[in-house]
């Protein structure tokens, strides 16, 4: 499926839209998300143009892959400064209410956090 150029993550890439990053590299961004639900909340993003993760999977780099699920391990350890533990989410496509069409998964923490699975 084709990727919308002008979603809202793209415009932060491209630097039309400011952010609060947390971590970069040449593949990845991290950066807090606009609506926390939680005390520390950071989205972490592939630089290249995939809607989801199964854009991602199928046509992302090795250094592509390798690059975004260090970033998710150097943010939870950001995240861990502050408390022990972490949840990871992808909302990824139309029933899990993905909400930007650009791949970005969540990293959430600061407190403990209830169960969730729904
Ligand atoms: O989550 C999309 C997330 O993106 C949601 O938690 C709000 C966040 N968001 C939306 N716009 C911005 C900007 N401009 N900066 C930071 N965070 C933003 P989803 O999983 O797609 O439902």
């Amino acid at each position: 499926m084709s990727y919308d150029d002008q979603n809202i993550f793209a415009k932060i890439l491209r630097g039309e839209i400011p952010n609060k990053t947390v971590y970069e590299d040449d593949h990845v961004l991290a950066f807090e998300d606009i609506q926390p639900q939680a005390p520390v909340h950071v989205l972490v993003i592939p630089k290249g143009p995939y809607k989801s993760m199964n854009e991602f999977s199928a046509e992302a780099s090795d250094a592509e892959i390798v690059a975004w699920v260090r970033a998710i391990g150097k943010v939870a350890e950001i995240v861990e400064a502050k408390e022990p533990g972490y949840r990871l989410i992808v909302n990824n496509g139309e029933d899990a209410i993905q909400e930007v069409p650009h791949l970005h998964i969540h990293v959430l923490g600061g407190r403990r956090l209830g169960r969730m699975l729904q």
